[in-house]
C-alpha cells in the first residue's frame, strides 16, 4: 500500500499494488475510514469477504472490478461508503451470503450492477446508486430483502431486477432515467411489495412483473412505456398509485388473474388506455380510481373475463370510458361516474355484461353502446346529455330497466340492426331531442313496458322495419310525434289486415264506438278492430289484447280531424272476441276516469306486436238515466212479476221511482197487464 495525503481534500489515498490484490478480514472486524480514507483498487479487488460480522464504513473505494464482495460472508454491514469507477459490480454477495446491510452508500459509475446479490436477507437503505453500464440492483434467489429510501438512477438497463426472489420490499425509493424497466420482476418471484416509491423516465415500463402475490401501494409511476405491466402475474394489488404520461397504457394487465386496482389516479396514456386488461386475464377489480385524459379510452377489457369495475371516475377520453371487446364476459360495471367520453360504456363483441347505478353524461356518441353484445343488463343508470342514450346493434338478450335517460341530442334508447330479445322496462325516458325509444332495422322480439316516456322531441316509441314488439303499460305525454308510431311515420289508418311493410306488421288499432262510465267503477265499452267505419271487426285481429289508456294529445297526435293518444295513463286491458270485436263492462281499479275524459287504446297480438294508439273517444256517464230491474224477463199468462225502477242523476245519486211493481198478464182481461 502506498498512502498518499492530499492537503486540498484532507484525505489519505491508499492504492493497492500487485503485492496486495485484495484485503482479507478476520471475523468481527470493523474497518472505519473516518471519512478521510480513499482506497484506490488500481484495478484489483479491494474487500473480498469470507468472514462474518464485518463492518466497513466511512470509506471511499474506487478503481476496482468489485470493491466489496461477500463470499459466504454473513452479517456484513456497509455504511457510508462512496464506491465508484468499478469495472464490474459496486457491491457483490454470492449465493451463500446472508444478512448483508447497506446504509448510506453512494455507488456510481459502475461497470455492471451497482449491487449484485445472490444471498438472502438484504437491507439497502438511504443509498444512491447511479450511472452503471447495466443496472442499479440485481437480486437472484434472494429470500427477504428491503430496499428503503434509496435513489437509483441513470442506468443503461433496469433500476432493480429481481429474479427468483421472495419477500422483497421496495419502500420510499426514487428510481429514474433508465434504459429499460424501473423494476423488473421475473415469473419465479413472489411476495413483492413496492410502496411509497417513484419511478419515472424508464425507457420500458416503470414496473414490469410476472411474479405472484404483489402489492404496489402509494407509488408515482410516470413517463415510461407503462406505469405497471403485469404479465402472467397473479394475485396482485395496485392501490393509491398515480400513473401518468406513458407511451402505451398506464396499467397493462396481460394474462393475469386476481388483480385489484384501487384508489389510483391514471391519466395521459399517450397512445392507448388508462387501464388495458387483455390476453385472458380474469378476476380483475378496478375500483375507486380516477381515470382521465387517456389517448383512446379509460379502461379497455379485451378477451378477458370476470371483471368488476366500480366507483370510478372516468372522464375526458376521445373514445370510450369503458370498452369491452374480444368476447370479454362476466363484467360488472357499477356506481361509476363517466363523462366527457365518446361512448360512456361500449361493448363490442362481449357478453354477460351488467351495468348499473352508473352516471353517464356528456358523451359524444352513446351513453351505452352495444355492438354484437349478448346477455346484457343495463339498469338504474342515469344517462344524459349525449347523443343516443343506449344504442344496441346486432345484439340480443338485452334488459334495459329502471334507467333515467334524458336530455340526449338524439334518441333515448335505440335498438337496431337485428337486435332481438330485449326488454325496455320501467325506465324514465324524457326530454331527448329525437325519439324516446326506437326499434329499427329488423330489431324485434322485445317488450317496451312500464316506461315513462315524456317530452321527447320526436315519437315516443318508434317501430321501423321491425316487428313483434310489445308496447305495454307505458306512460306517454308531450312527445313531439305520436306516442307510438309504427312505420311509415304518422298515423297508419286501419286497413283491416296485417302488412309486412309496416312496423309491427301494421297492426290495426281499436275503434271504440262507445265508452260509458257506469256506477261501481264500471265502464261499458264497445268497438271493433278493422277499417274505420266498417262497424264490424276483422278476424285478423281476433282475440287480440286491448289496452285502454286515458289519452291526452299533445303535439303531433292529431290528423284528419282526430287525435290518436298519447296514452298518458294505463287503465286496464281485455281481449277482443274472435271477430275482433268487443262489447263489455269492465270494473276498473286503481284509476279514476273523470267524466268527459278521453280514452285511447292499443291492440297487441301475440307474435306480432302492438299497434299505434287508436282515435280518442270521450268517456261519458249516462246522464239522468232510468234502470229497470230485471231488465229482461220472460213471463207467461197468469204469472206475475215484481220489478224495480231506479232513477240516477249525473252525480251518481239514485231514487227508487217504482210505483206499481206487481203486474200480472190477465187472460180474462184480453192478455193485458193488470195490477194485483
Ligand atoms: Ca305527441
Ligand atoms: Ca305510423
Ligand atoms: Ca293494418
Amino acid at each position: 500500500m502506498d498512502p498518499g495525503y492530499d492537503p486540498a481534500t484532507g484525505k489519505w489515498t491508499i492504492t493497492l499494488t500487485g503485492d496486495l490484490t485484495w484485503i482479507s478480514l478476520e471475523s468481527n472486524t470493523t474497518v472505519d475510514g473516518g471519512g478521510v480514507i480513499i482506497i484506490d483498487g488500481s484495478n484489483f479487488y479491494i474487500f473480498s469477504i469470507t468472514a462474518e460480522n464485518i463492518t466497513i464504513k466511512n470509506l471511499e473505494l474506487k478503481n476496482s472490478p468489485i470493491p466489496v464482495g461477500f463470499y459466504d460472508g454473513d452479517n456484513g454491514t456497509l455504511e457510508n461508503l462512496l464506491i465508484h469507477d468499478t469495472s464490474n459490480y459496486g457491491i457483490y454477495g454470492d449465493g451463500n451470503t446472508e444478512d448483508l446491510e447497506i446504509y448510506g452508500c453512494i455507488i456510481h459509475s459502475i461497470g455492471s450492477w451497482g449491487i449484485d446479490y445472490w444471498g438472502s436477507d438484504l437491507i439497502v437503505e438511504d443509498s444512491n446508486i447511479s450511472f452503471s453500464s447495466v443496472g442499479g440492483i440485481y437480486l437472484q434467489n434472494t429470500v427477504k430483502a428491503e430496499i428503503r429510501d434509496t435513489v437509483i438512477h441513470n442506468h443503461n438497463l433496469q433500476g432493480i431486477d429481481l429474479n427468483n426472489v421472495a419477500h422483497i420490499s421496495i419502500v420510499g425509493c426514487r428510481i429514474y432515467q433508465l434504459g429499460s424497466a424501473g423494476i423488473d420482476v421475473d415469473s419465479s418471484s413472489q411476495d413483492i411489495r413496492i410502496m411509497g416509491s417513484e419511478v419515472y423516465h424508464a425507457t420500458s415500463h416503470c414496473i414490469i412483473m410476472s411474479s405472484q402475490n404483489n402489492f404496489i401501494d402509494d407509488c408515482t409511476l410516470t413517463f415510461a412505456t407503462s406505469g405497471i405491466h403485469l404479465l402472467n402475474s397473479n394475485n396482485s394489488t395496485i392501490q393509491a398509485c398515480v400513473l401518468y404520461n406513458h407511451s402505451d397504457s398506464c396499467i397493462l394487465v396481460d394474462a393475469s388473474t386476481d388483480i385489484n386496482i384501487e384508489g389510483c389516479e391514471i391519466y395521459y396514456a399517450e397512445s392507448n388506455y388508462g387501464i388495458h386488461v387483455t390476453l385472458g386475464s380474469s378476476q380483475i377489480l378496478i375500483r375507486d380510481c380516477s381515470i382521465h385524459h387517456n389517448n383512446i379510452s379509460g379502461i379497455s377489457i379485451d378477451a378477458s373475463t370476470n371483471v368488476n369495475i366500480s366507483d370510478n371516475r372516468i372522464y375526458s377520453h376521445p373514445f370510450d370510458g369503458v370498452s369491452l371487446v374480444g368476447n370479454s364476459n362476466s363484467i360488472s360495471i357499477y356506481r361509476n361516474i363517466i363523462y366527457d367520453c365518446g361512448n360512456g360504456i361500449a361493448c363490442n363483441v362481449a357478453h354477460d355484461i351488467s351495468a348499473w347505478d352508473n352516471e353517464i353524461y356528456l358523451f359524444t356518441w352513446n351513453g351505452i353502446s352495444l355492438i354484437q353484445a349478448n346477455s346484457i343488463e343495463v339498469f338504474s343508470n342515469k344517462i344524459y346529455h349525449g347523443l343516443d342514450g343506449v344504442a344496441a346493434r346486432q345484439s340480443n338478450s338485452i334488459n334495459i330497466s329502471l334507467n333515467h335517460i334524458y336530455g340526449n341530442m338524439k334518441r333515448g334508447v335505440c335498438l337496431s340492426q337485428s337486435s332481438t330479445n330485449f326488454l325496455v322496462m320501467n325506465n324514465t325516458i324524457e326530454d331527448n331531442s329525437w325519439c324516446g325509444v326506437v326499434l329499427e332495422d329488423g330489431s324485434g322480439d322485445g317488450v317496451v313496458g312500464g316506461n315513462t316516456i315524456l317530452n321527447n322531441g320526436g315519437i315516443g316509441v318508434n317501430v321501423t322495419s321491425s316487428s313483434n314488439i310489445t308496447i305495454t303499460q307505458n306512460l306517454f305525454g308531450g312527445n313531439g310525434g305520436l306516442g307510438i308510431d309504427l312505420s311509415p311515420q304518422g298515423v297508419n289508418l286501419n286497413d283491416g289486415i296485417l302488412d309486412v311493410t309496416q312496423g309491427n306488421r301494421g297492426i290495426d288499432y281499436p275503434i271504440i264506438t262507445n265508452v260509458t262510465l257506469m256506477p261501481g267503477n264500471t265502464i261499458h265499452i264497445e268497438g271493433y278492430i278493422n277499417t274505420e267505419g266498417a262497424g264490424v271487426g276483422s278476424p285478423a285481429f281476433g282475440n287480440a289484447k286491448i289496452e285502454l289508456y286515458l289519452a291526452n294529445p299533445g303535439s303531433g297526435d292529431c290528423s284528419g280531424g282526430k287525435c290518436y293518444g298519447e296514452g298518458v295513463s294505463y287503465i286496464t286491458s281485455f281481449n277482443a272476441d274472435a271477430n275482433g270485436e268487443f262489447n263489455l263492462n269492465i270494473v276498473v281499479t286503481g284509476v279514476t276516469i273523470p267524466n268527459g275524459s278521453y280514452i285511447s287504446a292499443t291492440v297487441t297480438l301475440n307474435g306480432i306486436g302492438t299497434s299505434e294508439f287508436g282515435p280518442n273517444i270521450r268517456a261519458m256517464t249516462i246522464a239522468s238515466r232510468i234502470e229497470i230491474t230485471p231488465e229482461n224477463e220472460t213471463i207467461f199468462s197468469g204469472e206475475y212479476i215484481s220489478y224495480q225502477v231506479t232513477a240516477y242523476d249525473d252525480f251518481g245519486n239514485s231514487w227508487d221511482i217504482t210505483q206499481k211493481s206487481n203486474l200480472t198478464i190477465d187472460p180474462s182481461a184480453g192478455g193485458r197487464w193488470v195490477s194485483n
